[in-house]
């Protein structure tokens, strides 16, 4: 198949380009690089040190002989995203290309609009281009287990069967999400919803959990084809960011208590969840949803495990309780439904101490790199 991966120079993306080229798919790469420009805003940088998109590509094709095209453009600047796309003729779409960290959307008002602006419009861009020129196209879009928050009943994919008042009718789950990136996601999802209702677009809405790691059989092939690696209070996520605390002698930043549960995944079954859905599309007119994690841990769970993973290695590591920056619910319910991609044949890769040695080791390899300035959180939701 011929898959545009928008968004493929971010830690998912480009692992996925690569795992898909990989499996033998005609791979296309469209990404505007603004990842790297809001590092360099924010003064921080990924543990690894990866190399620039082009270097990365054509690392790749010396290694593997399988050629990655590559659009560098913005999905809000129309024109380019038309050309790109009758340029590259895909199949299915990847979408991974959004402004994706929590914290960024709530540093201040521009911030938030950022982001908003940059995801909702940019969503909103592809499903207009899709229905003009590739109304048969396949759209697999990224969206997040966040987007549900944390109610107090089970947690279904995408859609509830609810009877009220003696009726019944299967509805869109309810959504209570904790950020106005979050909230960008959901914006998305109804948006996707409605274009597969009037257009008959054919779309998979792909709630992911929050992914850990950084080697997948690909990006291990060559230092030059190395992963981001994000530990900074704005980007980087709970178990990676343990995991270089744990290297770097830091203690754990676990926010508030520590009971906050969330749904999590291997960057490895990341790409192979992406090669699923892409394999088995949906029909047209059709919104689907899936939910995609593997195991579900509370962040005190992480601190424990990244803990012991330490002390087989040797290293002590200590754990401190901040104030939680966020307003989020520490003690509360939680279960997520996450059969579906499990039907369709992914084996999991659960988390496990050869997982955190080998993530503690790498980033004790690359620990001279790290800024231990930027790891406590700034941002905070309060006013
Ligand atoms: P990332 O920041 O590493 O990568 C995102 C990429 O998209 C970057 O290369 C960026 O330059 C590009 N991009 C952003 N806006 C763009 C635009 N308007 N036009 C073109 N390119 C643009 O993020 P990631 O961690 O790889 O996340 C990818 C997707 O997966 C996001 O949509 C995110 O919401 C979702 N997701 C990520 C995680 C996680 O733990 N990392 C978990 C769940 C869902
Ligand atoms: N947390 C800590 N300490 C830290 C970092 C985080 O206790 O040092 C806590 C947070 O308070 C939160 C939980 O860990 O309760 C998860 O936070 P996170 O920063 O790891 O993840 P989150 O902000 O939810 O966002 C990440 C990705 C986002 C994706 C989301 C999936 O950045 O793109 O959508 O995970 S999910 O969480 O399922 O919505």
């Amino acid at each position: 198949m011929r898959v545009l991966v928008i968004g493929g120079d971010g830690y998912c993306g480009w692992a996925t380009a690569l795992h898909l080229s990989n499996r033998g798919h005609e791979v296309g790469i469209f990404d505007s690089l603004v990842r790297r420009h809001w590092d360099a805003q924010l003064c921080v940088d990924t543990l690894t040190p990866i190399a620039p998109i082009q270097t990365r590509l054509q690392r790749w094709k010396d290694l593997t002989g399988k050629e990655i095209d590559l659009f560098v453009g913005d999905l809000n600047d129309y024109p380019y995203l038309e050309k790109a796309l009758l340029q590259f003729q895909p199949d299915a779409v990847v979408h991974f290309g959004e402004q994706r960290s929590a914290p960024f959307s709530m540093i201040d008002r521009e911030h938030a609009v950022l982001t908003q602006a940059n995801n909702v419009i940019g969503n909103l861009n592809l499903l207009y281009a899709l229905r003009d020129h590739f109304p048969d196209c396949h759209l697999v879009k990224l969206g997040t287990m966040g987007e549900y928050g944390t109610p107090n009943i089970d947690i279904e994919e995408g859609y509830i069967t609810i009877e009220h008042n003696g009726r019944k009718d299967t509805l869109p789950y309810p959504k209570q999400p904790g950020s106005f990136y979050h909230l960008s996601k959901v914006h998305d999802s109804h948006n996707i919803h409605f274009a597969c209702k009037i257009w008959g677009l054919r779309a998979t809405d792909l709630n992911q959990g929050v992914v850990y790691g950084v080697l997948t059989e690909e990006t291990g092939m060559d230092e030059l084809l190395i992963n981001r690696l994000d530990y900074d209070g704005v980007f980087g996520t709970a178990l990676n960011r343990f995991c270089i605390q744990a290297a770097v002698g830091h203690p754990l930043t676990v926010y508030g208590n520590g009971s906050q549960t969330r749904a999590f995944l291997d960057i490895r079954d990341t790409v192979r969840c992406i090669e699923i859905a892409v394999s088995n599309p949906a029909n047209s007119g059709e919104f689907r949803v899936f939910n995609q994690f593997t195991e579900m841990f509370s962040v005190n769970d992480l601190a424990k495990q990244v803990q012991q993973a330490g002390s087989t290695l040797g290293v002590k590591v200590e754990v401190k309780n901040l104030e939680n920056p966020r307003v989020e619910a520490e003690d509360h319910y939680f279960n997520a439904k996450n059969t579906s991609l499990l039907d369709l044949g992914l084996e999991p890769h659960y988390l496990s101490d050869s997982l955190l040695d080998s993530l503690l080791n790498f980033a004790t390899k690359y620990k001279g790199r790290v800024d231990q300035s930027q790891i406590l959180p700034k941002v905070k939701w309060r006013r």
